[in-house]
């Protein structure tokens, strides 16, 4: 994202170098605003489509619901926002960035009358974990951080301040020399990555964690959509760390990550260490279905005009 280009500020597309907020702005200070992060592939018939637009558009609202902010926009009009990036900055494929907070006003902990604002960017965004890492898998390590209790955040909701916890898990497995953190909810079963969800493959059964303490990936549902109609069998289940250890596949889901294979967990080696033959059926087809080539997933795209 550079000058030149045009962000979507409450209502309006401004400049690049004129997207800016007042020092006072309350989610500044204390986290509570609410994001979403969602793709849009240059289809194969050359139009731009954005995946799974409804679902996270639904997801943005609810997290402002649960977190009691009014989006002073329809989610038309948010739609509409999102394609008028698109659009004004000739973006084919992009990640966008539609972010709700809290502007300012008043400070302090009950804040009254801040005005609830919202941005819309997009940028060029290639492999999340790397090129490399979404061909032959990345080694991740168990974070000495613990996701969120559910009574302390609301894991439901996408809150700007939640992230705290996966920036530091991120930072302290990247300076130990990996690419992504797990991590474990408060009771020591496997949650999430910093930013993604989790799939292991064991015997031909995919198993990912019950949505209990993750965010509801919406990759993480077409990966569950596009498994079953490929015939495998997904369950929904609490798992433990040595699970993964002695997995046959493991995988990761997210919008910025796609399907990316791990291939290390805890400096143990998963299957033969390279990406597992289920993995790579369901990456080959979700890259097919996100650039529309599977019609039967159709509905999941909508085209950007
Ligand atoms: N868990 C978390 C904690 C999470 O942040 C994401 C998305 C997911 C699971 C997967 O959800 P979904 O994108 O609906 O499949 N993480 C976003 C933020 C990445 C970032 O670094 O910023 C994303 O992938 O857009």
């Amino acid at each position: 994202m550079a000058n030149g280009q045009k962000i979507w500020m409450d209502g309006r597309l401004v400049d690049w170098k004129d997207a800016k907020v007042h020092i006072l702005t309350h989610t500044l200070h204390y986290g509570m605003g609410v994001f979403e992060g969602i793709r849009c592939y240059r289809r194969e018939d050359g139009r731009s489509a954005v995946f799974r637009l409804k679902e996270h558009i639904d997801r943005l609202y609810d997290s402002a619901h649960i977190v009691e902010m009014d989006i002073p926009f329809s989610k038309s009009e948010l739609s509409r926002a999102l394609f008028d990036t698109l659009q004004a900055n000739e973006l084919e494929e992009a990640y966008i960035r539609p972010l709700v907070f809290l502007g300012a006003g008043s400070m302090g902990l009950f804040p009254k009358d801040n005005p609830v604002r919202v941005s819309v960017a997009a940028w060029e965004w290639g492999a999340y974990l790397g090129e490399e890492g979404l061909k032959n898998g990345i080694r991740v390590k168990i974070s000495s951080y613990t996701r969120h209790h559910v009574n302390t955040a609301m894991t439901k909701a996408k809150v700007v301040g939640h992230y705290v916890n996966s920036i530091l898990s991120k930072r302290e497995v990247s300076r130990a020399g990996y690419d992504e953190a797990i991590l474990l909810d408060t009771e020591g079963y496997i949650s999430e990555g910093s930013g993604e969800n989790i799939f292991i493959v064991k015997n031909g059964v995919l198993k990912t964690t019950t949505l209990t303490s993750v965010l509801q990936g919406i990759t993480r549902d077409s990966v569950i959509r596009i498994a079953e109609d490929s015939g495998f069998k997904v369950v929904e289940e609490r798992f433990t760390r040595d699970e993964l250890y002695i997995a046959d596949e493991v995988f990761m889901t997210g919008t910025a990550a796609e399907i990316t294979p791990i291939r290390e967990v805890d400096n143990r080696m998963i299957g033969r260490g390279i990406p597992g033959p289920i993995t790579q059926t369901i990456q080959e087809k979700f890259f097919e279905v996100i650039r529309g080539k599977d019609s039967k997933y159709k509905a999941w795209l909508t085209l950007v005009e």
